[in-house]
């Protein structure tokens, strides 16, 4: 006998996906038509369990129909970073369907839903929001107008509470906003919590950041992969990153819209550089900015973002550095290390220096190399070495200073990178036992490249 589960959705976007391209029997269940997608709200979905699966098991037909099951659920896990075991298991997402709402001012385009005129117009309460519409109109050729009339397209609009459309907020904190798929009536509004602590800075939550999020999902954009993605779920705001549209992003929205003609955008081409790619681990020319162990990890820094790798974890996944540090650690590091000892995680940029004690900031952070015992002429250093044994720390700073403290016996292999070359250096035989790329360290599979396809 099939069961059915109730699981709680974090994402309706992603599971929209998943389910927008095959048709399956009858078993997804949707509660209305239009849905509000949002970051960390939460959806009830209804989705048969594992044993749907078995109880279909003896059907030639079903054997197809599992398989492309299995494949969409392993990208969908992968998405989440678990597990890509293809089973419909507890901690594993549920699915859903994309709403399908026919209406008349809107079109399916793909799996996706789309508006199809070219002119939206937007009330909105906040300056900052034509910035927001200016990230998405100077790569597809849409133009957002505002009125201050009450019709308009897309409604931006703070609500505490139940605000009558099915999706309350919460309160400070968890969900933030939500808007809804392109459409007529509440299609494309963008509904913010006004519990939140907004604000055009870094204190408390940015709007212009979210806001960017929301609009996107307003222009009918699910979520991305892509942790350095504007349509990434989770909201990343850093002080020290300017906001702007990454590669991802622009490819999804002139997917759904096409790009500008040479002609509207020629100014633009010379005035802008391309948008950021987020580092690939497949890429042959990748290099780290600095490597380091953290606990059972190793962390791999580049740009804004790290891979951790983990001995019990399949994928070496890429997430953002503030993800897991607060968001004034800098992007383009020169070094990190991590001191057991005192549970501290140090962070080098330039002349500066960024201590974390317990994952929280030291309060005289950043203070300047000078301070470690560098002399001035020192403005920068390229790596650093901390050995728990010893409780030592090597520095390394260009040419010149190179420090060799001879490593304890159990820390024969000492991992030097420079440029995509990774160096396995023997501290027995002091020589270079083996080169490599550094992809190797971070198991790319090259046939899951889709960025390195797309430079070439
Ligand atoms: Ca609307
Ligand atoms: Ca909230
Ligand atoms: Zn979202
Ligand atoms: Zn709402």
């Amino acid at each position: 006998m099939h069961t059915r589960t109730i699981l709680k959705l974090k994402d309706l976007s992603v599971c929209g996906q998943l389910l927008a391209s095959f048709d399956g029997p009858e078993n997804i269940i949707i509660k209305s038509c239009l849905l509000p997608i949002c970051c960390a709200l939460f959806f009830y979905c209804v989705a048969y369990s594992n044993s749907y699966h078995s109880h279909y098991r003896d059907k030639d037909e079903d054997a197809d129909w599992k398989t492309g099951l299995c494949d969409k659920l392993q990208s969908m896990q992968r998405f989440f970073g678990l597990h890509p075991s293809g089973e419909l298991d507890k901690e594993t997402l549920a699915v859903m369907k994309r709403p399908r709402c026919g209406l008349s001012d809107v079109e399916q385009f793909g799996g996706t839903i789309r508006w199809k005129k070219r002119t939206l117009s937007y009330r909105s309460i906040h300056k900052v929001f034509r910035e927001a519409w200016k990230l998405w109109s100077s790569v597809v050729p849409m133009k957002f107008r505002k009125r201050s009339r009450k019709e308009a397209d897309i409604l931006t609009a703070s609500f505490v509470a139940d605000h009558e459309d099915g999706t309350p907020f919460d309160g400070k904190g968890g969900i933030l906003a939500h808007a809804f798929l392109p459409g007529s009536g509440i299609g494309g509004d963008v509904h913010f919590d006004a519990d939140e602590d907004w604000s055009f800075n870094s204190t408390g939550f940015n709007l212009f950041a979210v806001a960017a999020h929301e609009f996107g999902h307003a222009l009918g954009l699910p979520h991305s992969s892509d942790p350095g993605a504007i349509m990434y779920p989770s909201y990343n705001f850093a002080p020290n990153y300017e906001l702007q549209l990454s590669f991802r992003d622009v490819k999804d929205v002139q997917n759904l819209y096409g790009e500008f003609s040479i002609s509207a955008n020629f100014a633009s081409l010379f005035s802008k550089k391309p948008p950021p790619r987020t580092p690939d681990k497949c890429d042959p020319d990748l290099s780290f900015d600095a490597v380091t162990e953290l606990q059972q990890e190793v962390l791999f820094f580049k740009d804004r973002f790290m891979w951790r790798k983990h001995p019990q974890f399949d994928e070496t996944a890429i997430t953002l550095i503030s993800s897991l540090w607060p968001d004034i650690i800098p992007p383009f590091l020169d070094a990190v290390y991590e001191n057991v000892d005192g549970n501290v995680i140090v962070f080098f940029k330039g002349h500066q220096y960024w201590t974390l004690r317990q994952l929280k900031l030291q309060e005289d952070s950043p203070r300047n190399i000078s301070h470690l015992g560098f002399p001035s002429r020192i403005k920068s250093i390229d790596a650093a070495l901390h050995f728990r044994i010893e409780r030592s720390t090597v520095f390394f700073t260009g040419h010149e200073c190179w420090r060799y403290v001879r490593p304890p016996a159990d820390c024969r292999f000492v991992h030097f990178f420079k440029g995509n070359i990774h160096y396995k250096y023997d501290s027995n035989s002091k020589r270079v036992v083996s080169t490599s790329p550094v992809n190797d360290l971070l198991e790319c599979e090259k046939h899951n490249n889709e960025i390195l396809t797309e430079r070439r």
